[in-house]
């Protein structure tokens, strides 16, 4: 019985549209079958935008694909990689053709509180909002020189991300890598109508078993 309530349980979280909203902080956290583009197949030196799949990326400013430099992160940020900005004004954006639920990015050299990472729906409205502080886990700060990277996006209840921005602030210097997104599979109604009562019964198991 337990293993079986463990499975609906995992069945209902997979595909029911009831997960919390979140900011995240390593790839681990976003979906198995997320798409990863890391650069590492283009010529060093191809200006953007860059377009793969779902996916642009573009800047308000020039800026190409990069020779691996600065300090490595596996997975985050290693081997090429797109930029640079310098600060304020220049920025980057990743616009998806079909809405996505979950992103995150690996981001070179955070060093100043105010740089902004935002996710937007299809009519401009800031779904998610994150600004970088020396205080906030979600969006750390870290020594200056290239030295530290982080790795932050977003997960939601639904494919409601139609934009990405990252605005960076003052003279804060950075560039991006391991772009990644995941577009959630819109469940089956006759997948909601097996997944809500099997809920209300484990629950109602559950309620049962306290008394
Ligand atoms: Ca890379």
């Amino acid at each position: 019985m337990l293993v079986r309530t463990i499975a609906v349980i995992s069945l209902c979280l997979a595909n029911c549209p009831f997960l919390k909203a979140d900011v995240i902080t390593s790839p681990s956290q976003l979906h198995q079958d997320t798409i990863i583009q890391t650069f590492e197949s283009y010529s060093v030196g191809t200006s953007l935008p860059l377009s793969f799949r779902i996916a642009t990326l573009s800047s308000n400013i020039n800026m190409s694909v990069q020779a691996p430099a600065y300090s490595q992160w596996s997975g985050i940020f290693e081997g090429k990689w797109v930029g640079a900005s310098s600060g304020a004004g220049q920025n980057f954006f990743i616009d998806f053709s079909t809405p996505v639920s979950q992103f995150g990015m690996g981001i070179l050299d955070v060093n100043l509180n105010g740089n902004v990472l935002r996710a937007l729906d299809v009519n401009n409205n800031v779904l998610e909002s994150v600004t970088s502080s020396s205080t906030n886990p979600d969006f750390p700060t870290g020594s200056t020189g290239g030295g530290y990277s982080l790795f932050i996006g977003f997960v939601r209840n639904s494919n409601d991300i139609a934009r990405i921005e990252l605005l960076p602030t003052a003279n804060d210097y950075m560039g991006i890598d391991t772009v990644s997104y995941y577009v959630t599979a819109v469940p089956e109604p006759s997948s909601l109508a097996l997944c809500l009562p099997a809920l209300g019964l484990f629950l109602a198991k559950r309620r049962r078993a306290r008394h």
